[in-house]
């Protein structure tokens, strides 16, 4: 008995919730937001901390979502309309006050009563902690899908963890990556609602038995398990001026009473404690890895939890309507799968609808198999979700089974179609055998799946050439692409108001909620008056990149100068390490006295590596060293400036976009499945130098290859190149190249701290080296030069940067999301009513 069980005794009257409209205006907002702030918060004009302010707008705010939040839901049940849920177990939200008022359309009003008060928006705003409950692109994708779900009045939930510590935070001392734990709700969280009277109960471990039924058929229970409790809160995500206000549940684990009751009068409270602890630890922290994390216990534990506790919510909902009767249940749902994370979904909705509600396997399947929706984020192969199935049979026994049995029938399938084939069922098969036998949570997540997408067309085609050749074979139906996204409102509207301005100025406010309206820029891109208002905005935002670079890394960078800039997770295959090796070259043409056609460059590099990732961290230090000795030569002088930022998150992005001229994505083909980044830098004008790898393709096809520094192989080529890459050839065939290397290993860079680089300098030697790093540095090294050619003609760079904007319109994931809709999921829009 939870103290929400406890009913009212008599039906409260239907106006007990009715209540008028809130007002939009300036004055109604500084009364209520004086309201919470006096009443609420309990503070008065002594304090002077900024977080109370900005708590007490939030609290303002999220009232006038709560009334369409409300209307959202009332529209979708009378409509009892199909839905859509992504399961996923990262969603990178960051800031959310900004995106309220954006998305309420209320941004001069909550100003003019911030003035009226004496405060200030943007002060506030600074006050809130990212919610980094994500590693990167796949998280933050997640967001802005749910962003643009609501904008198109899609009805789509979001259901994830609610994790107590997000991505770490990251300090820099001594040039290397130090982590800090992110306990991002220490100051509460005005954004979230927790219902606890949806709670639900996840088993773990125990076993599973044969009884008999009421009808005296055979059935199976999981028994003894140690169950945990999953608590809801539920987050609300507006849609952009259209009244929708959508919903992402993230789950809290808890224990469950009879941790604190049966030990604790056995007298053993500590060892109750004790359990009681491990239970709530499935919530506890975002695994900062992204590349699996292997055999992790903790980490499967918080996966199936997701998807147990996922699923009973929407078939205790079912049933509050449908009772019993799920001949519709695949008619009405659809569940997309966010990678191979939530993929314990296919054996355990198999389980709900077998073990509990009761129906046969065929039925289950069918409806499992009709629902299920699978999306690839990943090619390399280290990044492929195994478990060990020893460790399956201990925490799910039950959900095993059922992939055996789920296994055994897809085998069966494959013998009918390749006869006598036995290494095709080797290949294909969902357990891998050997002295560790594996669950292979791709292919399970394939075969229980109606759908399965890639995330840009080259990766979707890679996927069907390679890792799912034989699937592709059997089920070519199932695979599509659906390139990746962006939301506008974030990556434009909100984080760039001077080029919003001008933009709507332009080709009016449409663009917001309609992005390929930004094509009406390319032809002003021709006006010479129109160009000097755009440069002058990008110059505004480089200065706003400027100041945060002098506060966060006390590097002094000069506005005029390209501001060249790769941002993203420290990972080999970016090859930030190629990007650092052309700074070197740089930096010895300048030590050289070569100043032919030189253009002032400040190169700004930032991103987290995986704490356990020893040579993401090797990288980040060489960056700080080479910034170090850069910044410090006065034979340099403002001509190169090199800084690492630390601590890179959703709203460091908000401020390095619109700041960016060069977006570098220069990662080895075939490797980046897309790519996001590469699309928010697009859409603020700045000019992409990049390989043919993931959505840089498409990029490159929508602004055309005029506007686009291209170099380096392409994904055959490197697949060709591989077995004979020699690296000792390539710097001995290249002068320049050679230098870089003579620099980085004569210990230039690491004066006192010998032989730190050299792993960085032996995989850069090694003919295996899995990147081919040293492969480009030739093209890329001209296509810098050409860049910054191209950016010593500021007309003509400008020109450039309009058309790199006016051509991200299908970079939106509004339009991802209507691919998504049409293809794969088939909702219909529901509108909500207007709050008047
Ligand atoms: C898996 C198991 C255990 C622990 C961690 C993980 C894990 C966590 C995160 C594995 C992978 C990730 C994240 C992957 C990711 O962000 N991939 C990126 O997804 C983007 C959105 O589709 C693409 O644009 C990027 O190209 C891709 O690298």
């Amino acid at each position: 008995m939870f103290y929400h069980d406890q009913l009212l005794e008599s039906t409260p009257l239907p106006h007990l919730t009715e209540l008028p409209p809130l007002g939009m205006d300036a004055a109604s907002l500084a009364r209520d937001f004086r309201h919470y702030y006096t009443y609420n918060l309990g503070r008065d004009r002594h304090c002077r901390s900024v977080h109370y302010a900005y708590e007490a707008l939030s609290l303002a705010l999220r009232d006038r979502l709560m009334e369409r939040w409300k209307n959202t839901r009332y529209a979708y049940d009378e409509r009892d309309c199909r839905r859509g849920y992504y399961l996923s177990l990262e969603f990178l939200m960051g800031r959310s006050l900004g995106n309220a008022i954006l998305n309420l359309e209320t941004h001069e009003a909550v100003r003019q009563g911030l003035y009226s008060l004496g405060l200030r928006l943007e002060e506030l705003a600074e006050a809130e902690h990212d919610a980094g409950l994500g590693n990167g692109g796949l998280g933050r994708l997640a967001a802005c899908f749910l962003d643009s779900c609501a904008t198109l009045a899609l009805p789509v939930q979001g259901y994830g963890l609610r994790y107590e510590y997000g991505m770490f935070r990251q300090k820099i001392v001594d040039g290397q990556q130090v982590e800090e734990p992110d306990h991002w709700l220490r100051a509460g969280n005005p954004w979230e609602i927790e219902r606890p009277e949806y709670t639900q109960r996840v088993p773990f471990e125990g076993r599973s038995e044969f009884y008999r039924d009421h009808a005296g058929e055979t059935r199976v229970r999981w028994v003894d398990s140690r169950d945990v409790l999953a608590v809801p809160y539920d987050l609300p995500i507006p849609g952009f001026g259209n009244g929708t206000v959508n919903t992402l549940r993230l789950w809290k684990a808890a224990a469950t009473d009879e941790f604190n009751l049966g030990e604790f009068n056995a007298g053993l409270y500590p060892e109750s404690v004790a359990a009681k602890n491990q239970a709530e630890h499935i919530s506890m922290i975002l695994y900062p890895n992204d590349a699996s994390e292997n055999g992790k216990e903790l980490r499967l534990r918080q996966q199936y939890f997701l998807a147990s506790a996922s699923l009973q919510d929407v078939l205790a909902r079912w049933g509050g309507t449908q009772g019993e009767d799920f001949s519709t249940f695949a008619d009405k749902n659809v569940f997309q799968l966010n990678d191979t994370h939530p993929s314990c979904c296919v054996p355990e909705l198999m389980r709900l609808l077998i073990d509990q509600h009761g129906l046969g396997w065929d039925e289950a399947w069918g409806i499992t198999t009709r629902t299920m929706a699978y999306t690839n984020h990943t090619l390399l192969p280290e990044a492929l979700e195994k478990w060990p199935v020893r460790l399956f049979q201990r925490l799910l026994p039950r959900p095993l089974e059922i992939v055996y049995e789920i296994n055994a029938r897809f085998l069966a399938e494959v013998a009918r179609h390749w006869p006598g084939d036995t290494e095709r069922q080797r290949r294909m098969s969902i357990i891998e055998e050997g002295p560790e036998p594996m669950v292979r949570m791709a292919f399970l997540a394939l075969v229980g799946s109606f759908s399965v997408n890639g995330v840009a067309a080259l990766h979707s085609r890679l996927l069907t050439e390679g890792l799912f050749r034989d699937f592709y074979e059997l089920w070519p139906a199932k695979f599509n692409n659906k390139t990746n996204g962006v939301t506008p409102r974030r990556w434009l509207a909100w984080c760039n108001p001077a080029l919003a301005r001008l933009i709507t100025d332009t080709v009016g406010q449409g663009w917001v909620a309609d992005l390929p309206q930004l094509a009406g820029l390319a032809p002003r891109a021709d006006d010479p008056e129109f160009r000097q208002r755009w440069r002058g905005v990008k110059q505004a935002n480089k200065e706003r990149l400027a100041a945060l670079v002098r506060q966060e890394c006390e590097v002094e960078f000069n506005p005029q100068a390209l501001f060249d800039v790769q941002v993203k997770r420290i990972h080999e295959y970016k090859r930030q390490l190629l990007n650092i090796l052309h700074v070197i070259h740089l930096y010895d043409r300048l030590k050289r006295g070569d100043l032919q056609g030189w253009t002032d460059r400040c190169v700004l590099i930032g991103g987290k590596a995986a704490p356990g990732y020893f040579m993401a961290k090797t990288i980040i230090k060489l960056i700080n060293n080479v910034a170090h000795v850069v910044n410090a030569d006065p034979e340099v002088g403002s001509r190169l400036r090199v800084a690492f930022l630390p601590d890179y998150r959703v709203s460091a992005m908000e401020i390095i976009a619109p700041g960016t001229d060069l977006s570098e994505q220069i990662s080895t083909a075939g490797k980046e499945a897309s790519g996001t980044g590469n699309m928010k830098f697009m859409m603020n004008g700045a000019v992409t130098i990049g390989t043919l790898d993931g959505a840089n393709i498409e990029i490159r096809e929508e602004v055309g290859a005029a506007n686009f520094f291209l170099f380096g192989m392409t994904a055959e080529e490197v697949e060709q190149a591989r077995p004979s890459y020699d690296p000792a050839a390539l710097i001995a065939g290249n002068e320049e190249l050679r230098q870089v290397m003579r620099l980085l290993e004569s210990g230039h860079f690491n004066q006192f701290e010998p032989g730190i680089f050299d792993p960085l300098i032996a995989s850069l030697h090694s003919p295996h080296d899995p990147w081919l790093t040293l492969a480009d540095f030739a093209s890329y090294v001209e296509a810098q030069r050409q860049a910054a050619q191209a950016y010593g003609d500021q007309e003509h760079w400008t020109r450039m940067s309009i058309l790199n904007s006016a051509a991200s319109g299908r970079f939106s994931t509004d339009r991802t999301m209507q691919e998504y809709n049409q293809e794969i999921w088939h909702l219909q829009a529901v509108p909500a009513e207007p709050v008047r």
